[in-house]
Protein backbone atom coordinates (compact mmCIF):
# COMPACT_ATOMS: atom_id res chain seq x y z
CA UNK A 1 0.00 0.00 0.00
CA UNK A 2 2.52 2.28 -0.60
CA UNK A 3 2.18 5.72 -2.92
CA UNK A 4 3.26 4.32 -6.37
CA UNK A 5 -0.28 1.69 -6.35
CA UNK A 6 -1.96 4.86 -6.88
CA UNK A 7 0.05 5.81 -10.15
CA UNK A 8 -2.18 4.19 -12.65
CA UNK A 9 -4.94 6.10 -10.78
CA UNK A 10 -3.22 9.99 -11.77
CA UNK A 11 -5.86 9.94 -15.00
CA UNK A 12 -8.48 11.03 -12.00
CA UNK A 13 -8.51 14.42 -11.48
CA UNK A 14 -9.10 14.21 -6.79
CA UNK A 15 -6.93 12.38 -5.02
CA UNK A 16 -9.56 11.88 -2.20
CA UNK A 17 -11.77 10.10 -5.44
CA UNK A 18 -8.51 8.07 -6.57
CA UNK A 19 -8.37 6.51 -2.97
CA UNK A 20 -11.55 5.38 -3.19
CA UNK A 21 -11.32 4.17 -6.88
CA UNK A 22 -8.35 1.84 -5.18
CA UNK A 23 -11.00 0.98 -2.84
CA UNK A 24 -13.16 -0.01 -5.84
CA UNK A 25 -10.52 -1.17 -8.00
CA UNK A 26 -8.05 -2.88 -5.89
CA UNK A 27 -5.06 -4.50 -6.67
CA UNK A 28 -4.25 -1.94 -9.63
CA UNK A 29 -0.60 -2.60 -10.05
CA UNK A 30 -0.40 -6.26 -9.45
CA UNK A 31 -3.27 -6.61 -11.74
CA UNK A 32 -1.77 -4.51 -14.65
CA UNK A 33 1.44 -6.92 -14.57
CA UNK A 34 -0.42 -9.51 -14.56
CA UNK A 35 -2.55 -8.28 -17.36
CA UNK A 36 0.39 -7.37 -19.79
CA UNK A 37 1.36 -11.31 -18.87
CA UNK A 38 -0.94 -13.61 -20.82
CA UNK A 39 0.59 -17.11 -19.64
CA UNK A 40 3.17 -19.60 -19.82
CA UNK A 41 4.18 -20.37 -23.56
CA UNK A 42 1.81 -17.55 -24.86
CA UNK A 43 3.39 -15.42 -27.39
CA UNK A 44 2.22 -11.42 -26.73
CA UNK A 45 2.17 -8.85 -29.34
CA UNK A 46 2.42 -5.17 -28.55
CA UNK A 47 -0.91 -3.71 -27.28
CA UNK A 48 -2.65 -1.41 -30.19
CA UNK A 49 -5.13 1.57 -29.76
CA UNK A 50 -7.88 0.32 -31.46
CA UNK A 51 -11.39 0.19 -31.06
CA UNK A 52 -12.76 -2.79 -32.47
CA UNK A 53 -16.79 -0.94 -32.27
CA UNK A 54 -15.49 1.76 -33.93
CA UNK A 55 -13.83 0.32 -36.78
CA UNK A 56 -12.30 -3.36 -37.78
CA UNK A 57 -9.18 -3.76 -35.67
CA UNK A 58 -6.59 -5.37 -37.90
CA UNK A 59 -2.94 -6.98 -37.11
CA UNK A 60 -0.60 -8.37 -38.70
CA UNK A 61 0.69 -11.92 -37.00
CA UNK A 62 4.22 -13.04 -36.46
CA UNK A 63 4.02 -15.41 -39.84
CA UNK A 64 2.63 -12.71 -41.79
CA UNK A 65 -0.73 -13.70 -41.62
CA UNK A 66 -4.02 -11.36 -40.96
CA UNK A 67 -6.12 -10.64 -37.95
CA UNK A 68 -9.03 -8.65 -37.27
CA UNK A 69 -11.24 -8.05 -34.18
CA UNK A 70 -14.57 -6.21 -34.53
CA UNK A 71 -17.76 -5.92 -32.59
CA UNK A 72 -21.38 -4.31 -32.19
CA UNK A 73 -22.75 -2.33 -31.07
CA UNK A 74 -21.49 0.88 -31.49
CA UNK A 75 -20.40 2.79 -28.99
CA UNK A 76 -19.66 0.17 -26.31
CA UNK A 77 -21.16 0.38 -22.92
CA UNK A 78 -21.08 -1.73 -19.93
CA UNK A 79 -24.21 -4.11 -19.05
CA UNK A 80 -24.80 -4.03 -23.11
CA UNK A 81 -24.51 -7.40 -24.83
CA UNK A 82 -21.27 -7.47 -27.47
CA UNK A 83 -21.01 -9.21 -30.35
CA UNK A 84 -17.71 -9.97 -31.50
CA UNK A 85 -16.28 -11.40 -34.32
CA UNK A 86 -12.29 -12.45 -35.43
CA UNK A 87 -11.37 -13.01 -38.60
CA UNK A 88 -7.97 -14.99 -40.09
CA UNK A 89 -7.49 -14.96 -43.52
CA UNK A 90 -4.74 -17.74 -43.65
CA UNK A 91 -3.81 -20.17 -41.14
CA UNK A 92 -7.11 -20.96 -39.21
CA UNK A 93 -7.04 -21.41 -35.51
CA UNK A 94 -8.28 -24.15 -33.17
CA UNK A 95 -9.50 -21.90 -30.46
CA UNK A 96 -10.21 -18.10 -29.91
CA UNK A 97 -11.52 -16.51 -27.18
CA UNK A 98 -11.37 -12.50 -26.53
CA UNK A 99 -10.86 -11.59 -22.83
CA UNK A 100 -11.48 -8.18 -21.46
CA UNK A 101 -9.69 -6.63 -18.62
CA UNK A 102 -9.06 -3.22 -17.23
CA UNK A 103 -5.72 -1.45 -18.36
CA UNK A 104 -5.29 0.69 -15.59
CA UNK A 105 -7.53 -1.22 -12.85
CA UNK A 106 -8.47 -4.75 -11.71
CA UNK A 107 -12.39 -5.06 -13.27
CA UNK A 108 -11.86 -8.71 -13.19
CA UNK A 109 -11.99 -10.74 -16.31
CA UNK A 110 -14.41 -11.14 -18.59
CA UNK A 111 -14.00 -14.09 -21.09
CA UNK A 112 -15.67 -14.78 -24.07
CA UNK A 113 -15.12 -17.85 -25.71
CA UNK A 114 -15.32 -17.48 -29.41
CA UNK A 115 -17.14 -20.08 -32.05
CA UNK A 116 -16.29 -21.02 -35.40
CA UNK A 117 -15.09 -22.92 -38.32
CA UNK A 118 -11.33 -21.89 -38.09
CA UNK A 119 -11.05 -18.85 -39.79
CA UNK A 120 -14.46 -17.04 -38.91
CA UNK A 121 -15.17 -16.88 -35.05
CA UNK A 122 -18.33 -15.72 -33.17
CA UNK A 123 -19.17 -14.72 -29.30
CA UNK A 124 -20.74 -12.64 -27.35
CA UNK A 125 -19.01 -10.74 -24.07
CA UNK A 126 -20.74 -7.91 -21.67
CA UNK A 127 -18.56 -5.65 -19.96
CA UNK A 128 -19.30 -4.92 -16.29
CA UNK A 129 -19.85 -1.02 -14.67
CA UNK A 130 -16.88 1.05 -13.70
CA UNK A 131 -17.06 3.03 -10.30
CA UNK A 132 -14.69 5.46 -11.86
CA UNK A 133 -17.57 5.62 -15.39
CA UNK A 134 -15.05 6.03 -18.20
CA UNK A 135 -12.23 3.49 -18.61
CA UNK A 136 -10.05 2.26 -20.31
CA UNK A 137 -10.15 -2.18 -21.62
CA UNK A 138 -8.07 -4.26 -23.10
CA UNK A 139 -9.93 -6.76 -25.71
CA UNK A 140 -7.49 -9.39 -26.16
CA UNK A 141 -7.58 -12.01 -28.64
CA UNK A 142 -6.25 -15.20 -28.32
CA UNK A 143 -5.46 -17.46 -30.50
CA UNK A 144 -4.69 -20.88 -30.26
CA UNK A 145 -2.86 -22.39 -33.10
CA UNK A 146 -0.65 -25.37 -33.59
CA UNK A 147 -1.16 -25.87 -29.48
CA UNK A 148 0.77 -22.54 -29.29
CA UNK A 149 -1.09 -19.43 -28.08
CA UNK A 150 -1.27 -15.89 -29.08
CA UNK A 151 -2.41 -12.92 -27.38
CA UNK A 152 -3.16 -9.77 -29.19
CA UNK A 153 -4.32 -6.92 -27.16
CA UNK A 154 -6.17 -4.01 -27.85
CA UNK A 155 -7.05 -1.22 -25.99
CA UNK A 156 -10.09 1.40 -26.39
CA UNK A 157 -12.24 3.60 -24.09
CA UNK A 158 -15.54 3.30 -22.59
CA UNK A 159 -17.61 5.90 -21.33
CA UNK A 160 -19.63 5.48 -18.67
CA UNK A 161 -23.39 3.75 -18.83
CA UNK A 162 -26.13 5.65 -20.29
CA UNK A 163 -26.31 8.74 -22.71
CA UNK A 164 -24.13 11.48 -21.69
CU1 LIG B 1 -12.98 0.38 -13.76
Amino acid sequence: MDSDRFTPLRKHRLPALALLLAVACSGVIAFKFAASRPGNGDQALTPQRCDPAAERCATTLPDGSRMTLSMTPNPVRPLVPLQLHVTLDETPAERVEVVFTGVHMDMGEQRAPLAGDGRQFDGQAMLPICTTGAMTWAATVRLTRRGGTLAIPFHFDVAARGPQ
